[in-house]
């Protein structure tokens, strides 16, 4: 096994990675080495999507196919090997599908068909042995010694943000949103790095390409979620328990949160969220149900103590599930979608009547909770509403600056610098977050600058689209380019999608974001130096500096 794909991966003198029989995630060799044949033959079917596109021929279930199945090798999402044997069984005959009406097409047309090569010609048996034994052709790191390593750090850059926009198509598509040019592009990207591309200007180019349409699919992701359950509204949210049966929902899919709710109403049960669901709270739709009572948790590196105590049914819908069998909730646990850890129960469909009945043969909480609470809500919208205000505030002189603290949690100590930052943000900036890494400080009171809050809470990690469309006019209002606003990006990266988000203001040209707790150990200091030169980005240093930069920029 060789995976480098996210913060926490193993990190030695000798060499980066997580290589031996298990990453730190939990994820065996074997799970990952699957992980990487999917990949590849992935990258096989995008192939032939393309070649098939020159005759328009567009496949909407294959196109979806590939994304879904991509998202599923996420850090955290599925460690079962059935469903991904199964997911590489799917895409072998979806680009054998797509690889006859080519040639077929092509025939019609008089045309000799192309002759592909690397993993569109891939041919694979369906037992477990059979595809580990192709793993090493497979491997994110093959060829290694035919190249730099700043060549293999340019293509796991975008091999990792792209994950992470198929994270989010996926999540588009579950709210009916897809788009045939967005595909084509994802397929183009997919078949490129099938092909281990070696120029570092191609590959310097596709990363901000990466962005590019990153920023397309959350927009897509934006209409979804807005056009299904309305514009976010401000919102406090109770982050302690309430007396009753209870259901947790965590993950990112408001349709899965919805469906719960329709279906748990006049049973007394309550519904709660859980990391990156919080958000589900400021949409009308949703929070017209009485029973979504409030959240319980904080972010995933806690699930196993927060889980374990939590005395009903647990739904994930999405990225990070751990192992639940450390906390001993796995019979009371329930997985959706993309997500797998074997032995839990697998939800297809729409019907969440085994959680339902879990829930109601589990105790559930005896007593009410003192609640205490946060606030979110502040998506585009809302942003968008408050910016005449925000606007006059700047000009009056009693806001002087914006800090977009953001991005993923995790239990590195080091993260604290998270909290300590926003302790210590001056009384006269605002402080906008988004993204699980929020759970590092939304517990604290952060007051108001003459009714406007201080602290607003944009979203889920996606929603920085809604950050973006913010800084965009402010920087129309003040007639200034985005970057020569008084605000900073911080942020905290821990799977790919934040890489696919950090891709994503890279190529929108925001310059000097600072990234942390660490450097992304695929990145070589050669490209760290390169990325700083181009774009500004640096990684976090002390509170003290950091902040003292920020202001005097
Ligand atoms: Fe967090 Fe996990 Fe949104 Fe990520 S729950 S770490 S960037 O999957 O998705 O912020
Ligand atoms: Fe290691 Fe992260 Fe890969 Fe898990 S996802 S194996 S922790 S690099």
């Amino acid at each position: 096994m060789f995976c480098i794909q996210c913060e926490h991966t193993i990190r030695t003198p000798a060499g980066n990675g997580c290589s031996y029989a298990q990453g730190m995630c939990g994820k065996t060799s074997d799970i990952s080495d699957l992980q990487d044949v999917l990949v590849y033959m992935l990258q096989g079917v995008s192939a032939y999507a393309l070649k098939a596109r020159e005759f328009n021929i567009v496949d909407g279930e294959i196109d979806s196919y590939v994304a879904k199945a991509f998202f599923s090798t996420l850090t955290n999402v599925n460690f079962d090997e059935a469903r991904l044997i199964e997911f590489i069984r799917s895409a072998q005959g979806y680009r054998n599908s797509l690889k006859v009406r080519y040639e077929h097409a092509c025939m019609l047309s008089g045309v000799a068909p192309e002759q592909l090569d690397g993993a569109a010609t891939w041919d694979l048996e369906e037992d477990k042995a059979a595809l580990l034994a192709e793993a090493p052709n497979a491997a994110v790191n093959r060829g290694l010694a035919s190249i730099n390593e700043d060549i293999l750090g340019l293509r796991l850059l975008c091999l990792y943000g792209l994950k992470g926009v198929a994270a989010y198509m996926e999540h588009a598509r579950i709210l009916e949103q897809t788009d045939a040019e967005v595909a084509a592009e994802f397929h183009r990207i997919m078949a490129l790095l099938g092909n281990d591309p070696t120029e570092m200007e191609l590959l310097l180019a596709t990363a901000m390409e990466i962005g590019k349409l990153n920023y397309r699919v959350m927009e897509m992701l934006d209409l979804g979620e807005t056009n299904k359950y309305g514009h976010p509204e401000p919102v406090q949210v109770n982050m302690k328990a309430v007396k009753g049966k209870a259901i947790l929902v965590s993950g990112h899919d408001l349709c899965d949160l919805e469906m719960i709710l329709q279906q748990t109403e006049g049973k007394g049960i309550n519904v709660y969220t859980n990391g990156e669901m919080l958000p589900a709270h400021g949409y009308p739709l949703l929070k017209k149900y009485p029973h979504l009572v409030g959240n319980f948790g904080s972010a995933w590196q806690n699930q196993q103590k927060e889980f374990a105590n939590f005395p009903g049914a647990i739904v994930m819908t999405s990225n990070c599930l751990i192992d639940p069998n450390v906390g001993q909730y796995a019979d009371r646990l329930f997985t959706r979608s993309i997500v797998g850890w074997p032995g839990v129960k697998h939800i297809d469909g729409d019907d969440f009547s085994a959680v339902i009945e879990k829930a109601l043969s589990l105790e559930g909480f005896k007593y009410d909770e003192i609640p205490h609470y946060t606030t979110t809500g502040f998506a585009r919208n809302a942003l968008m509403a408050a910016a005449p205000a925000v606007i006059d505030q700047v000009k009056a002189g009693n806001i002087k600056h914006f800090f977009l603290i953001g991005g993923c949690d995790g239990d590195k100590a080091e993260r604290g610098y998270y909290t300590e930052l926003a302790k210590a943000l001056p009384d006269d900036s605002l402080l906008l977050t988004l993204a699980c890494g929020k759970f590092k400080f939304n517990d604290l009171e952060f007051g108001d600058i003459n009714g406007i809050p201080r602290f607003l809470d944009v979203g889920q990690c996606n929603d920085s689209y809604s950050a973006i469309q913010l800084a965009l006019a402010l920087a129309e209002a003040f007639e200034c380019d985005v970057n020569e606003l008084p605000l900073s990006l911080i942020l905290s990266w821990f799977e790919q999608k934040a890489i696919a988000v950090l891709l994503t203001l890279l190529s929108l040209g925001i310059k000097d974001i600072r990234v942390g707790p660490t450097a992304p150990a695929f990145l070589t200091d050669n490209l760290l130096t390169a990325l700083n030169e181009m774009t500004g980005l640096k990684l976090i240093t002390t509170v003290e500096q950091d902040l003292a930069d920020c202001l005097s920029a």
